[in-house]
């Protein structure tokens, strides 16, 4: 959520300061700004976009060889240019992302010392608070380290000042940060991609670093004040993974990537391998040994592959499971029981919530830990006893499409793991789920390729204020990701439903104004599923239907068909997913929203 870029070096900085930013925008925010030094302190702030902020720094002709850059998504106070970062006290500036929870008491006791404030931010106090400390001393460095010391919540911050124009300094607790050694310079960002441009050698900050960035050198140092170091890795990440190439939106690029990125996460079990808990670590056996339940701890889409996990993993691997909103458990009182392995889910692995839960849980002794991710050194999975990375490649669009099937394809390898290693899969049953394994990227392209007729049914769907998602047994968790998109990308208000419920509440809002989608695979729950679409028929509601190849849904008046190419077993949830997906985002095209960056939702939620 959000970003932060900070750039020391013999060059013109502002141009990698700008580029940073742009490519950090995928991850959602409302304004941008930067500060560099060059003599003097110069700020430049925008409420709109990176690229109204590159136009104010092209008029003003801005060259620097050090400064700092915000794009910022609005915790504390509207987002406007006031409340924009950089945030400056006396000569000093500061971009900071993540919340201040202390901020008021901060903010009293530097007012009752004459500071004003100028913004609504929680921001706003770090840097005048780092401006206090350098009352006491003279070093920058220290100041910030004794600033830092009284924040509660979460940071990643970024600080310039113009006394001390030959280092930047940042540091992070709870929000993510990393630094990029270059050749001729020294930067930090929020994440790699945002440094690609100038270096791949990057360093992972722990919680409570702080770093000094010199053109030349930078040091590390711990909250107490002691030098630490930290292993410089080599980002394999490729550049241009996160161009858009011949598509019109990174959401129809990645909706289209799903084939590849199944592939690619599934890449363990191509040719002859077969099922193992090695797939998720070389612990994994050992952690796996004795595990009598499953914990599933996640948010938003994720959470909808962990609903998705429940039926294979109980049906499957006979283990109970309980998938819980990592926001709820975090703050609850539960019963905690060391033998569950806790699986937590995040595409970023920065999510706060679910970092926050799985601290929790850890903290309860349950040690048995998996994290599912798309990113390899981000903080949950450096946090956990084992990992499955999916490789879905770098998801820009803030709604989620290829990291979630790569999600379902890592959890479809543990139900199997799980089955095996309690003796509940036969050869000749472990034999068919990986041929179906091998099989779904090519089953994934059929499905794509209805694309046309699901634009069809869009066209109808954009004119819509509500809409009503209908699933039963595993199809119910895709029903719920089915409306979760549509809202997120048309702003659409969508419900979803476990179709049973029908007539326990929502059938009273079904009218010839209210579409229903009904995601109908061929399995055990068909008949009863059919009962429900009459249900809904003879309240005049209108029927978009999901089908499979044997489905045999009659079309009729106010009944839209439309078939998958085949039913596919357990796996069908994936398949089922994909033109729900493609109708939310061409929904969102014919009601002309901002499709990647959807209103007031970021891609990494990166504060609760
Ligand atoms: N809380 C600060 C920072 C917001 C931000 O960038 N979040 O990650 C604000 O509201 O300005």
């Amino acid at each position: 959520m959000c970003g932060i870029v900070t750039a020391i070096a013999t060059n013109n900085i502002v141009p990698v300061l700008l580029e940073g930013l742009r490519k950090l925008e995928y991850r959602g925010y409302d304004s941008a700004g930067l500060a560099v030094l060059s003599g003097e302190l110069t700020r430049l702030r925008s409420a709109g976009r990176v690229a109204e902020l590159a136009a104010l720094a092209d008029a003003r002709q801005l060259s620097a060889n050090i400064g700092i850059a915000h794009t910022r998504w609005a915790t504390h106070g509207v987002p406007s240019e006031r409340n924009a970062h950089p945030h400056i006290s006396g000569g000093l500036a500061v971009v900071h992302n993540g919340i201040i929870e202390n901020f008021e008491a901060i903010k009293t006791g530097l007012q009752a010392r004459g500071y004003v404030f100028t913004s609504e931010t929680d921001t706003e106090a770090i840097a005048h608070l780092i401006h206090s400390k350098l009352q006491g001393t003279p070093d920058l460095f220290e100041a910030v380290r004794l600033a830092t010391n009284e924040l509660v919540g979460a940071y990643a911050i970024g600080v310039l000042a113009e006394a001390d124009p030959f280092r930047a300094i940042v540091a992070r607790r709870g929000s993510p940060l990393l630094l990029g050694v270059g050749e001729d310079g020294m930067y930090a960002a929020s994440d790699t991609a945002a440094l690609l441009q100038v270096t791949r050698k990057v360093v992972y900050l722990e919680d409570g670093d702080l770093a000094e960035l010199r053109r030349d050198s930078y040091r590390i140092v711990l909250a107490d004040g002691t030098p630490v170091e930290r292993e410089v890795h080599l980002s394999s990440l490729s550049a241009d993974a996160v161009e858009l190439g011949k598509f019109r939106h990174y959401m129809q690029k990645e909706i289209f990537e799903q084939p590849q990125a199944l592939a690619n996460t599934l890449e363990l079990i191509a040719g002859g391998g077969g099922i193992s808990p090695q797939h998720f670590g070389a612990r994994a056996a050992e952690v796996f040994e004795g595990v009598r339940r499953v914990l599933v701890l996640a948010c938003g889409t994720s959470y909808h592959a962990g609903l998705v996990a429940r039926y294979w993993i109980e049906a499957i691997a006979k283990l109970p499971v309980t998938v819980e909103i990592a926001s709820e458990y975090r703050y609850r009182e539960s019963v905690p029981d060391p033998d569950t392995l806790v699986v937590v889910i995040s595409q970023s692995g920065e999510t706060a919530d679910t970092l926050a839960a799985l601290k929790h849980a850890k903290s309860l002794g349950m040690e048995r830990t998996l994290a599912i991710c798309n990113v390899p050194e981000s903080a949950i999975v450096r946090e956990t006893a084992l990992r499955f990375i999916t490789r879905a490649g770098p998801e820009i669009g803030v709604a989620s499409t290829k990291a979630f099937t790569t999600q379902l394809a890592a959890f479809a390898l543990l139900t199997l793991a799980l089955a095996k290693l309690n003796g509940r899969l036969s050869a000749a049953d472990e034999e068919r789920h990986l041929v179906a394994l091998r099989h779904l990227p090519v089953a994934v392209q059929k499905v794509l390729e209805l694309e046309p007729e699901i634009e069809k049914w869009a066209q109808r769907f954009a004119s819509k204020e509500h809409a009503l998602f209908l699933g039963r047994g595993s199809h119910w968790p895709i029903a719920m990701e089915g409306a979760l998109k549509l809202k997120e990308i048309s702003y659409i208000h969508a419900e979803a439903y476990a179709a049973g419920e029908l007539k326990h509440g929502p059938l009273a809002l079904v009218d010839k104004d209210m579409p229903v989608i009904a995601v109908s695979p061929h399995d055990q729950l068909l008949e009863k599923l059919k009962s429900n679409l009459q249900e809904v028929r003879a309240r005049g509601g209108e029927l978009y239907v999901f089908a499979d190849a044997g489905s045999e849904i009659p079309e009729s008046e106010g009944v839209h068909i439309l078939h998958m190419p085949e039913h596919y077993g357990m796996l069908s949830p994936v398949l089922h997913v994909i033109p729900l997906q493609l109708l939310s985002y061409h929904a969102a095209l014919v009601k002309g929203t901002d499709v990647d960056k959807p209103r007031n939702l970021a891609k990494s939620v990166t504060v609760e």
